[in-house]
């Protein structure tokens, strides 16, 4: 194959309404090797030119529709744009190396675009990453429809440069490692390649992405300088999904994370706000002292670290907090989850409800405030549970700036430890929302219930509950409950649901068919 002449790097839909961090720290990885990369991040320019029919259709509570064949038909009904922005500019001559980010809410619409990519330029690479392929399952499936090349499990920033330069040499895939190939209907692996050293990685290269195409009013973080800074976690909470891609869990140094943040403020003006958009960002107390050392030293850094995801841990003294707030962290989210003892430790959360209690005391008296997430009818949870919640919420109220009770309530995620061990746990093989313990105990109803008493309190008590959500909560109320019933074959109460949705959503074209095949005498859309 002749010398490389572009890598394109591509987003599809579903994704949030930021600039992806993949994209970016592939980009700058790629462009530190000094290999031609540019991006397109088809999820944010569609969501800018999409159809009436898909108003609310790019919310993270709507993200299971792009899991079925509503992915497909939005992608057709939007296939000019792709063309524009992705095939069109593609070289006619010379060879190129297309990379799609996949998750489980972008693998069907990456999939089309891809195969309107080889249809298009068929001597083109097509190679696939991302959370997605934390499953050797779906690299399976992926390689198997014949027109991805070839799927990276894992960090892919060497083994894309690797790629890369093997391609342009004329090489075989083969000689490159960290890759998944199809040959002869098999899955062939490359030799393993080993995680990524977090202080060795190239700064973040958002300027691959057009940013202004995030100033939406769902991006909170319109003048955030956005970082990830470790990968995994220490937990290992049962019900939690996030972690499974990454194995264990590694942390920039505080002079990595220092540098990487000096970087992309001697590039770009503006920006007030620090989203560390790791799922951890206190799990190295070590580095984030250091971090705040090097920051309180340079009064030139004027970020405010907002929603910053830590857990609680007895190292969260009133001396480090202090120490946080005076280096900029103004905002963090603290997983509380439960009130009950009993829970937490059927969680695995490491963690206790006095331990709990005085983090969020010492995290208010620092000045900081606190966003409280909490989950509702982990399997195992009793009515009496409950209470303790709410009575630990009676007593905690003070110091939460912000409660965030879980609008999926608690998701079966399918990598969590949770999930792979339903059996055990007396869960049904319901899917992720609208799982059911096999003796009733437990449904989405009754953990509706329960959100809804937690709900009321805080009304009562005047703390503020966050919508989380994107739509609205009647929006997702509906929607959530119109298809809890559909799941269920109650097409009648789905068909009620659905027409209360579309009273507040006329043009939704997902709910519009739903709603007609449920009324079509029990014919379910799905
Ligand atoms: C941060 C994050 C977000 C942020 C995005 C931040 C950003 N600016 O990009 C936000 C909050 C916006 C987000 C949204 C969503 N998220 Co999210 N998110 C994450 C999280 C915690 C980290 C992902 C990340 O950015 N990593 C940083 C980058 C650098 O790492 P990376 O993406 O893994 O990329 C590396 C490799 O995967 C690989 N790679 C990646 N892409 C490519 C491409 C090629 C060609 C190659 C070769 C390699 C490669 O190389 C990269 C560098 O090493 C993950 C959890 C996890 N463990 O991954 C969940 C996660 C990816 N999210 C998930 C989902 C489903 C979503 C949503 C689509 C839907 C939803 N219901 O939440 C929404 C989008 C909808 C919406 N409207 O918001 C799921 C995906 C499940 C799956 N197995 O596919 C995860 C795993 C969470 C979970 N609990 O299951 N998310």
């Amino acid at each position: 194959m002749a010398a490389l002449t572009r890598i394109v790097l591509v987003q599809c839909p579903q994704w949030g309404f930021v600039p992806p961090l993949a994209l970016a720290q592939l980009a700058g990885s790629l462009k530190d090797a000094g290999l031609p990369v540019g991006a397109v991040d088809l999820n944010i320019k569609l969501y800018h030119e999409r159809g009436e029919g898909y108003r609310h259709a790019f919310s993270w509570e709507q993200s299971n529709l792009w899991r079925d064949e509503l992915a497909d038909r939005f992608l057709e009904e939007h296939r000019e744009v792709v063309a524009r922005l992705l095939i069109d500019p593609l070289p006619m001559t010379g060879s190129v190396l297309v990379g799609f980010s996949v998750n489980q809410c972008s693998i069907r619409t990456s999939l089309l675009a891809a195969r309107w990519v080889k249809e298009a330029r068929p001597e083109a690479f097509i190679a696939f990453g991302g959370q997605w392929y934390a499953d050797p399952e779906n690299t399976e499936t992926t390689l198997e429809s014949g027109v991805v090349d070839a799927v990276v499990c894992g960090d892919g920033e060497q083994t894309l440069i690797d790629l890369a330069r093997t391609l342009g040499d004329g090489g075989r895939p083969e000689d490159c490692a960290g890759l998944h190939l199809w040959r002869g209907g098999n899955v062939v692996a490359t030799p393993e390649r080993a995680p990524a050293d977090m202080d060795a990685l190239s700064f973040l290269d958002y300027s691959v992405l057009d940013l202004d195409d995030y100033k939406v009013p769902d991006n909170l973080y319109q003048d955030a300088l956005m970082i990830m800074a470790s990968r995994g976690c220490v937990r290992r909470c049962t019900f939690c999904g996030s972690r499974y891609p990454w194995e264990g869990f590694r942390s920039m140094s505080g002079r990595r994370i220092y540098d990487e943040i000096k970087h992309q403020l001697s590039l770009r003006g503006g920006y007030n706000i620090l989203k560390f958009y790791d799922i951890v960002t206190n799990g190295n107390i070590r580095h984030i002292s250091e971090l705040c050392d090097l920051l309180i030293a340079d009064p030139s850094v004027k970020l405010e670290w907002r929603e910053t995801n830590c857990i609680v841990r007895p190292e969260m003294t009133p001396t480090l907090l202090a120490k946080l707030r005076k280096a900029g962290c103004a905002h963090v989210n603290y997983g509380i989850e439960t009130g009950s003892n009993r829970v937490l430790k059927l969680m695995r959360k490491g963690q206790t409800a006095e331990l709990a209690e005085r983090v969020l005391r010492d995290t208010h008296e620092a000045g900081i405030e606190i966003t409280a997430n909490f989950l509702f009818g982990y399997p195992g949870e009793t009515e009496e549970d409950f209470e303790e919640t709410l009575a630990f919420v009676g007593r905690v109220h003070p110091y939460i700036d912000i409660f965030y009770p879980s609008r999926t309530f608690i998701t079966m995620e399918p990598y969590s430890d949770m999930a792979r061990h339903k059996d055990e746990l007396g869960v049904d093989d319901g899917v992720d929302v609208f799982w059911a313990l096999k003796d009733r105990s437990n449904t989405y109803p009754i953990r509706l219930a329960r959100y809804e008493k937690f709900s009321r309190l805080l009304k009562e008590l005047g703390a503020f509950e966050s919508p989380g959500v994107n739509s609205s909560l009647e929006l997702n109320h509906w929607h959530s409950l119109g298809r809890y019933h559909e799941y269920e074959k109650e097409f009648d109460k789905a068909a009620g649901c659905y027409r209360k949705y579309l009273a507040l959503d006329p043009g939704s074209q997902d709910i519009r068919c739903r709603l007609e095949a449920c009324e079509n005498a029990g014919i379910p859309a799905r």
